[in-house]
């Protein structure tokens, strides 16, 4: 197993597979590549910017403290949307195993964006760990609340899946589940045997059950597996033509035909985590390969 460090990322090899790695970019401690076997199993916009400039488009960008633009709470409402912590540069904080190999990264208000952070006054500190297994890529979140105040904030991990083809791709095991529609605003339970996609779809899939392992499909194979750890819900969205059109850093303009955010997160509701108290969730992706074997004639 390898790592390797340089100013602005970090990129880990897996020890039984040299063809199987992630890398982190520390600059929102972004994972922008996770390889499998050789095959890329993220999206990343090659218009990405990967130079601190503005959160990384695609890959994993961390959602901390604030989903979305929130309106109404009095500090919350003062940040951009999604938060500060894929605006802010992370500390590698290296190591902490050798197989599955997997490192940390860590932030605090001393080092987060500094423009963004005196608009959050809070003491905090955010530990994400990476665990590059054989078959399997773990990020996991642990926030501890530093401050003298109860904390109160949302957790996303804003991950872009690639696909081959969005027309033919459908996410299951959401069925029955409540839903707030971000286009329609308006909430109701999706009584969709699978969630497929033909225009720019945005939901929040709310209180799944956590033993609901979230599958992406593609032409009837299964691509991606989601697992989630203290994670109760889950955001699904493409931004389909026009949105993409609309951002400046989606590149290819087709590209949404390559992609699907299926991202976990704590983001229907906030975390109230008291001082000096911790909250920690996860993601754990994977890739389910069909094991036929052909019976010999
Ligand atoms: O997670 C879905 C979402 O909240 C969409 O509404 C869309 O805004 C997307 O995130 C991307 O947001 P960004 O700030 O990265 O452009």
């Amino acid at each position: 197993m390898s790592i390797e460090e340089t100013d602005s990322q970090v990129v880990i090899t897996h020890p039984s597979n040299s063809n199987t790695s992630v890398t982190i970019l520390k600059y929102g401690a972004t994972v922008t590549s996770w390889k499998l076997n050789g095959e890329e199993q993220l999206w990343l916009s090659t218009a990405a910017k990967l130079d601190g400039s503005k959160p990384v488009r695609g890959g994993i960008p961390l959602v901390f403290p604030v989903f979305g633009k929130n309106q109404n709470d009095e500090l919350l409402s003062k940040l951009p949307q999604h938060g500060f912590a894929r605006n802010s540069t992370w500390e590698f904080l290296g190591q902490v195993k050798s197989n599955p190999p997997t490192v940390q990264f860590g932030l605090n208000p001393k080092i987060a964006n500094q423009e963004l952070v005196k608009l959050w006054p809070l003491d905090f500190n955010l530990i994400l760990t990476i665990e590059l297994g054989e078959d399997f890529l773990k990020t996991a979140i642990e926030v501890e609340n530093a401050s003298e105040e109860n904390m109160k904030f949302n957790w996303l991990f804003h991950t872009y899946l690639h696909i081959e083809d969005i027309e033919d791709t459908m996410v299951s095991n959401l069925v029955g589940m409540k839903v707030y529609d971000q286009l329609l605003k308006e909430s109701f339970i999706d009584k969709h045997p699978v969630v497929t996609f033909h225009q720019e779809t945005d939901s929040i899939y709310q209180n799944v059950d956590s033993d609901r392992l979230i599958q992406v499909v593609g032409k009837g194979k299964p691509l991606h597996t989601v697992k989630r750890e203290n994670l109760p819900d889950a955001v699904v969205w493409n931004p389909w033509v026009d949105k993409s059109a609309g951002m400046g850093d989606f590149e290819p303009k087709d590209g949404f035909k390559n992609m699907v955010c299926v991202e976990p997160g704590h983001v229907s509701d906030f975390v109230v985590l008291p001082p000096g108290q911790k909250w920690s969730a996860a993601q754990i992706l994977s890739k389910q390969e069909l094991n036929y074997q052909a019976i010999e004639p």
